[in-house]
């Protein structure tokens, strides 16, 4: 049997965006130390281009609806993860609850680390805080106790341990933007670096 020949693998071979490979394990990716963030002083916040500030304790955030998503993830780096199985609250749920007719949101994580993206690809179903990770409490080295999780970008947008959301009218580029990455980061349309 050649490889791809079976049903399974042509179903991956769709599923992996140009220039990307396979991977079963889950490489841990950080541009600085991992913090460490005691559930009791972690919040997660919405500032919104008026500057009123919504926020959420860890508490508060569990109490939230939650979805599972199961989704494939993208790295810039070229390894895709196929099927990763996730717990959290939709950015739909928490959108909902601040008044905003922002383009743009700069997500900030505890750390320094921040990475914008326009609102809309955020909402509709697109983009979580997940805090779990196929069963388990989310570890912090892949951004316990919460991150960003968009997957449909790559995923140096999915922001581990989120902090917060600033929303806006200008898109402000983040750490791996400004350093030359696409802005966007469409891994189907191989937006690796900017002018890709
Ligand atoms: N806070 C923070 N979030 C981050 C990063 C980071 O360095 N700091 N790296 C990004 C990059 S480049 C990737 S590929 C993914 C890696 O996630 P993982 O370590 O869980 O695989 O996290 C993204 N989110
Ligand atoms: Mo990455």
């Amino acid at each position: 049997m050649s490889p791809g020949f079976s049903g399974r693998d042509r179903v991956d071979d769709r599923r992996l965006p140009p220039g990307q490979y396979l991977t079963e394990d889950f490489p841990v990716l950080s541009a600085g130390p991992t913090p460490r963030i005691p559930p009791a002083e972690w919040e997660f916040r919405i500032t919104t281009e008026s500057g009123q500030v919504r926020r959420w304790s860890w508490p508060e955030l569990l109490a939230l609806p939650s979805e599972r998503p199961t989704v494939d993830l993208h790295c810039v780096t070229k390894w895709s993860k196929l099927g990763t199985g996730w717990q959290g609250v939709s950015l739909d749920v928490l959108l909902a609850e601040v008044d905003t007719a922002a383009d743009f949101a700069l997500a900030d994580a505890y750390g320094g680390y921040t990475t914008n993206l326009p609102l809309a690809d955020l909402l509709d179903g697109q983009a979580w805080i997940a805090y779990r990770y196929e069963g388990e409490e989310l570890a912090p080295e892949h951004g316990g106790p919460a991150r960003l999780l968009v997957p449909h970008l790559y995923l140096w947008k999915s922001a581990k341990w989120i902090h917060g959301l600033t929303l806006g009218f200008a898109d402000e580029p983040g750490f791996w933007e400004t350093a030359g990455y696409h802005n966007y980061g469409d891994p189907w349309r191989e937006q690796r670096y900017q002018g890709d």
